[in-house]
């Protein structure tokens, strides 16, 4: 327990522990969570609703999977996951996550490409907005106030690690509202931003 000035924080009690990553499939072991994420979960974030519900008939494929070893969601500890975002199109448009702020704005993420390409597309509340190209090894920083989403462009699973802080709390209903600046699509050019 520590105190400063009137706040009493409490952290529970965690032992250290070491996870086994396989940079190629993203599976991490242990984990004690799994969240998967298929085609039906993702109605508004793509442009072409009617090819999302055509694959929904066509047998609803997994988009991506986040794997955790679950730490208490509270400030000073850091939560560690791998999400391994599957190869595909909705449309022209390629396979992403749905992106989020964090719930408490002030706190940023870290992520690092394992194995696979995409983009990490990032914008803020006033206008910002960035994209950054990502592959095995590149470290992307998100600061804090900028929301998140990531795309995979390539033909194999996009895999990166991502390490935030325990309060961060996702807040999914903003991007649901705005949706974000840029789409990543397939064109017979190849890929574009627009
Ligand atoms: C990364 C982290 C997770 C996030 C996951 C999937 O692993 O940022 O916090 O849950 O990507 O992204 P989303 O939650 O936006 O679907
Ligand atoms: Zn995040």
């Amino acid at each position: 327990m520590t105190e400063s000035g009137d706040e009493t924080v409490t952290l529970k009690p965690l032992d250290p522990f070491a996870l086994i990553v396989d940079f190629r499939s993203g599976a991490l072991e242990p984990h004690t969570s799994r969240t998967e994420r298929r085609v039906s979960d993702m109605h508004g974030a793509y442009a072409d609703e009617q090819a999302l519900s055509q694959l929904v008939k066509d047998g609803d494929p997994l988009v991506y999977e986040v794997l955790q070893y679950d730490v208490p969601e509270e400030v000073g500890q850091l939560i560690c996951c791998t999400t391994v975002l599957q190869p595909g199109t909705v449309g022209d448009e390629y396979f992403m996550t749905k992106g989020h702020y964090h719930a408490a704005r002030d706190t940023g993420e870290v992520y690092l490409g394992l194995s696979g390409h995409g983009y990490l597309l990032l914008m803020t509340e006033d206008g910002g907005r960035a994209a950054k190209s990502m592959g095995p090894g590149a470290l992307a920083y998100v600061p804090p106030y900028w929301a998140h989403r990531t795309v995979n462009t390539g033909e194999e699973p996009f895999v990166f690690l991502a390490v935030y802080p325990g309060q961060a709390g996702h807040d999914y209903g903003t991007i649901e509202k705005t949706g974000f600046p840029e789409r990543v699509l397939r064109t017979p050019e190849g890929v574009v931003l627009r």
